[in-house]
């Protein structure tokens, strides 16, 4: 019954985000803990319901014990002598001392062991690392030889699931990686290292989310996780580390970008545009969305983004740049041309 009633919930969750007009995330499901799809994800859930169901059976014998005072030691019409007054009882408040402790005692230890079990300070066996830096408010993707944003990659073979093992690091306040499906929660604090251990059991697109309040567009600080198979992977990869390809069609949208602040704030690997603080361009287009989930990474959208993307996500940190609607068509040609 309990199950019924959190795919229940979930599932109008879920119909109440869809409602929402065009998504940036295609087709995503729901960010739910409540459908695990990895150990570190399995084991959280298995304490959840652990505690739930101690936590709902204390409160069930409460209230019952409450009903029952209610209705049986109700003072009796015409009856208004004083009852019994007890003071004091050995059994009782031993019993309200001993089973309390008994109950924490059990749940601390049921947490222990899961928080040892999910919290690894080494990478496992053939885990995938990542760095993850947070930034207000996308995330980025460091891979070693190449970065990305928002959206990150992993491969997934077929008979074993994936670990991956993350470095957390803030270019600026506190933010917090969670993908409810995958595994824990950890924040991520400037000037310290944090590690996260997640897992991944089937192919698909995950998604999740800043869990630490970090701004104006915290709410939009969206992480996608794509586990694709292997071959896929790698051919994603092999993508990621070239540079970009020179296009002599372009050339005039290259100029423009070259020459504006653009290169201040991003990267594009093979042009003098090497700015840290931004998403790296190089390989925009093999990307599903911009602006860290906000919008479909459609001609559309990219037009209106570079227009000016206080439009789209108002208060983040790329400023209009003037550009004239014939600039910025040059410029968006020459980006849909870094795929
Ligand atoms: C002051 C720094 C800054 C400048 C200058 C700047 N950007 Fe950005 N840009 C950002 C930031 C920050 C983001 C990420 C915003 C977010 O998702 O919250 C971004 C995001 C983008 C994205 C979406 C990337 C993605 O993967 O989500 C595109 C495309 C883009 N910028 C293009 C441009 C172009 C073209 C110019 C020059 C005309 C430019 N930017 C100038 C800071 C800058
Ligand atoms: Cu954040």
């Amino acid at each position: 019954m309990l199950i019924g009633m959190v795919n229940f919930a979930n599932s109008m969750l879920a119909s109440l985000i869809a409602s929402i007009p065009d998504p940036g995330i295609p087709s995503a499901p729901t960010p739910t803990m409540f459908n695990p799809v990895g150990a570190p994800a399995d084991t959280i859930l298995d304490i959840t319901w652990l505690l739930v169901g101690i936590c709902g059976l204390i409160g069930l014998v409460v209230l019952a014990m409450i009903f029952f005072a209610v209705i049986r030691c109700r003072q009796p019409k015409g009856d208004d002598t004083e009852p019994a007054q007890v003071y004091g009882s050995n059994p009782i408040e031993l019993a309200w001392t001993v089973i309390p402790l008994l109950i924490v005692f059990v749940l601390f230890m049921v947490s222990a062991r899961g928080i040892f079990d999910i919290e690894k300070t080494s990478p496992p066996d053939g885990a995938i690392e990542v760095r993850v830096i947070g930034h207000r408010w996308w995330w980025e993707f460091d891979y070693g030889d190449f970065a990305t944003a928002a959206e990150l990659h992993v491969p997934i073979d077929e008979d074993k699931p994936t670990d991956i093992y993350l470095t957390l690091e803030s270019a600026d306040v506190i933010h917090s990686f969670w993908m409810p499906q995958l595994g824990g929660k950890t924040d991520v604090i400037p000037n310290r290292i944090n590690h996260l251990w997640l897992q991944v059991a089937k192919a698909g697109t995950y998604v999740g989310q800043c869990a630490e309040y970090c701004g104006n567009q915290h709410a939009n600080m969206l992480i996608t996780v794509v586990a694709q198979p292997r071959a896929e992977y790698e051919a994603w990869a092999a993508n990621q580390r070239r540079e970009a390809v020179d296009d002599r069609a372009v050339a005039a949208g290259k100029h423009i970008f070259l020459r504006t602040a653009c290169i201040n704030c991003h990267t594009v690997r093979g042009t003098v545009a090497n700015g840290t603080f931004a998403p790296d361009l190089t390989h925009l287009m093999s990307r599903d969305t911009i602006g860290s989930g906000i919008a479909r990474n459609t001609p559309n959208n990219l037009r209106a983004w570079v227009w000016d993307p206080q439009n789209i996500k108002p208060g983040c940190e790329m400023p209009s740049m003037k550009l004239t609607r014939e600039e910025v068509d040059l410029v968006c040609a020459y980006l849909e041309t870094l795929r």
